[in-house]
C-alpha cells in the first residue's frame, strides 16, 4: 500500500499514511439502554462524541449483531435502528461514519444521510450489494468470512493455511467489485477474525497478516474483545482489554492502517506508540 494514502470518504478525507482508530457503536436492541429508543439514540450521539474526543477517525454504526449465532434482522428493522443515529452523527458530531451493514437498503439510506463508509462482513455478496455500493460512491470494507454468524463457528476448517484461503478469497472479491465497475481505490480489506475461524486460524492468521498486505489495499482488523482473547487468557468478556492491545500492536506491525475497537483512548495509545517505533524505520 502506497504509505501516503488517503481515502475519499465522502466529505472526509481519511488520512491513512499511519494506523487509525474506528470506534464501535452497536445500535442492537441489547445495546439500548431501556428507557426507549429517544434515550437510546442519545446515548449513543454521547457515546460516539466520547469515542470522537477520545481520538476516534470514525465510528463504525451497526444494526444487525455478527456475533457467533446471531439471528439476521429484516432490513426494516436495521434500517430502522441504524438511520435515525447515522443522521444524527453526521448533522450534530459531522463524524466520519461507517455502516456496518450487508443490506442494499442500509447501504443507500446511510449514504444518502452522509455516511462516509461501507463496512460489510458479506463482502458485497448479498443480491444487490454490489450494485448499491457503487452507487453510493463510498469506500467499502470486504470482510473475509465462512458461513453465517448463526453457525460460522461450528467446527470451522479450511482446506489450505488460513492465510491463503482469507487470501484468496479477498482477491476473487476486489476482482468481482472492480470487474463490476467498483474501483480498487475505494476498498479496504479485512481478514474477518472470528467469522468462521477456530482460536488456532485467528492467531496464524494474524501471525501471518503480512500475506494479505501483497494484496496492496489498506487493511482493517477488529479483534477488540473477541473470544479469541478470551480462549487464550482465559478472561471474560470486560476484561479481555490487555490482550486487545497486543493484538491491535501486533496487527499495525503487521501492515493494518484501520483498529476496529469498542475501547478508543487506550487503543489509540497502543497504537501510537507502536507507530512511533515503526517509523523510524520508514
Ligand atoms: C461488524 N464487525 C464485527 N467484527 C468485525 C470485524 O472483525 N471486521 C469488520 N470489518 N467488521 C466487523
Amino acid at each position: 500500500m502506497n504509505p501516503t494514502a488517503s481515502l475519499m470518504c465522502g466529505r472526509h478525507r481519511l488520512d491513512l499514511s499511519y494506523p487509525r482508530v474506528m470506534g464501535i457503536l452497536n445500535v442492537t436492541p441489547d445495546s439500548f439502554s431501556d428507557g426507549g429508543r429517544h434515550v437510546a439514540l442519545d446515548d449513543a450521539l454521547r457515546h460516539a462524541e466520547r469515542m470522537l474526543a477520545e481520538g476516534a477517525a470514525m465510528i463504525d454504526v451497526g444494526g444487525e449483531s455478527t456475533r457467533p449465532g446471531a439471528d439476521p434482522v429484516s432490513p426494516q428493522e436495521e434500517l430502522e435502528r441504524v438511520a435515525p443515529v447515522v443522521e444524527a452523527l453526521v448533522r450534530e458530531l459531522d463524524a466520519l461514519v461507517s455502516v456496518d451493514t450487508s443490506c442494499p437498503e442500509v447501504m443507500r439510506e446511510s449514504a444518502a444521510l452522509g455516511a462516509g463508509m461501507i463496512n460489510d462482513v458479506r463482502s458485497l455478496e448479498r443480491e444487490g450489494a454490489l450494485a448499491a455500493a457503487i452507487g453510493s460512491g463510498l469506500p467499502v470494507c470486504l470482510m473475509h468470512r465462512q458461513g453465517e454468524p448463526r453457525d460460522m463457528q461450528q467446527a470451522p476448517r479450511y482446506d489450505v493455511p488460513i492465510e491463503e484461503a482469507v487470501a484468496d478469497y479477498l482477491a476473487a472479491r476486489v476482482a468481482e467489485c472492480e470487474a463490476a465497475g467498483l474501483r480498487r481505490e475505494r476498498l479496504l480489506l479485512d481478514p474477518g477474525f472470528g467469522f468462521g475461524k477456530t482460536v488456532e486460524h485467528n492467531l496464524r492468521l494474524l501471525h501471518r497478516m503480512g500475506r494479505l498486505s501483497e494484496l496492496e489495499l489498506p487493511l482493517l482488523v477488529g479483534m477488540s474483545r473477541k473470544s479469541m482473547i478470551g480462549k487464550v487468557l482465559e478472561r471474560p468478556v470486560e476484561e479481555r482489554l490487555p490482550g486487545g492491545l497486543a493484538l491491535s500492536t501486533l496487527a499495525v506491525e503487521r501492515g493494518a492502517r484501520i483498529l476496529r475497537v469498542h475501547d478508543v483512548a487506550p487503543t489509540v495509545d497502543a497504537v501510537n506508540m507502536t507507530w512511533a517505533v515503526l517509523k523510524e524505520g520508514c
